[in-house]
């Protein structure tokens, strides 16, 4: 990674450059443009590996959708907890696990993040405050909450980052927990990462509320869009988010606006969308706005950029040779960590 936690997101320094001003520091955007390329690199990858029958099963592809944890990460603090739905790969990668285990459970190897038992739905990293990776639709967010409330109960200013997909805003447990969270002013951060689509249902199939950040209205909670194609929104919107919920105000709920280019999963041709919207969003992609923010204000160069490229590219290479070496679980396996064992493994502390 190209910066530590605790260097993230710095002011920047005084600079006598001629340059138009950045307001975040060159450590911020190359952390940002590394962590996104490699987002992305390893779900093409990952993509590709499916294709070769490597992995299996599910697997749901964050392919466009790369700014939304990157720009969290930096606007929250060591401590902070998250926890998200399904679509799970880039979340514990953007906070320190090393993504060779992310492609370990992938591949189903014993050397995954959740010993290859997990999958692509169940990532879980607890060393890196990341609680998962759960595939009942809203299922995670009165966990988030109940998460949440933990930090509270001990008097941490932690918070935790509650992610999810605008599907999942038609639960009832979403209303249930807004109400719950903002009447006991709990430090969460509701995150909806709106991609336009649940399966293949648009957003304006299944409501006529379109507007999903006005659904945190009805429970008195403030609540915004943000146009998360561009992580610098992201990052102020979840900062303001963080000062709300670290004074003791509670929940924001966040509608981040955002697209994924691949289809559900990978079995999904997509075929109801058309070309022109996908192309729309991809001209806004999130990772080339950081790439011309960079250069823009002189912040790297080209080649800089190339370099990171290429040593990203060796990164994921090794993932892959990591997940492919590596050995299947044991059968006796299949009864550990289970919900049964007395010292289950994954409580929060
Ligand atoms: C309770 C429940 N109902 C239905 C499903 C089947 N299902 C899996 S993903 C999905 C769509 C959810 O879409 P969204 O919340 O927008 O997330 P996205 O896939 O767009 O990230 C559905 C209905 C499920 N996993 N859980």
């Amino acid at each position: 990674m190209a910066v530590s936690t605790k260097e993230k997101a710095k002011p920047k320094s005084k600079s006598k450059s001629t340059a138009k001003k950045s307001e975040f520091s060159k450590e911020t955007y190359l952390w940002w443009y590394e962590m996104m390329y490699l987002l992305r690199r390893f779900e093409e990858k990952a993509n590709q590996q499916y294709g070769r029958q490597k992995i299996r099963g599910f697997l749901h592809l964050y392919i466009g959708q790369e700014a939304c944890i990157a720009g969290a990460v930096t606007a929250l603090k060591e401590g902070d907890k998250y926890i998200t739905a399904y679509r799970d790969h880039a979340h514990p990668i953007a906070l320190g696990t090393d993504p060779k285990y992310i492609m370990a459970e992938l591949f189903a190897k014993e050397t995954g993040i959740s010993k290859g038992k997990g999958g692509s739905m169940h990532m879980f990293d607890k060393e890196h405050h990341f609680y998962g990776g759960h595939g009942i639709v809203g299922g995670q967010i009165p966990l988030g909450a109940g998460i949440a409330f933990a930090e509270k109960f001990k008097g941490t200013d932690n918070l935790c980052a509650t992610f999810m997909g605008d599907g999942a805003t038609r639960q009832g447990s979403f209303h249930e927990t807004l109400n719950m969270a903002m009447t006991m002013k709990l430090p969460v951060i509701f995150i909806i990462e709106n991609n336009g689509f649940a399966m293949g249902t648009s957003v304006k199939r299944t409501s006529n509320v379109t507007e999903l950040y006005t659904l945190g209205e009805a429970y008195d909670m403030p609540s915004f869009p943000v146009d998360a194609m561009k992580v610098e929104n992201v990052h102020h919107a979840v900062a303001e988010a963080a000062e709300r919920a670290r004074k003791g105000d509670g929940p924001t709920l966040l509608e981040f606006r955002t697209y994924r280019y691949k289809g559900h999963s990978v079995s999904d041709p997509a075929k109801y969308r058309t070309k022109e919207e996908l192309e729309g969003y991809k001209s806004q992609d999130p990772i080339v706005q950081c790439m011309n923010s960079i250069l823009e204000y002189k912040l790297a160069s080209e080649d800089a950029l190339k370099a990171i490229e290429d040593k990203v590219k060796e990164q994921v290479e090794e993932c892959i040779k990591f997940a492919d070496e590596s050995a299947y679980p044991d059968p006796s396996e299949a009864l550990k960590d289970v919900y049964a064992q007395p010292d289950y493994p994954y409580i929060l502390d």
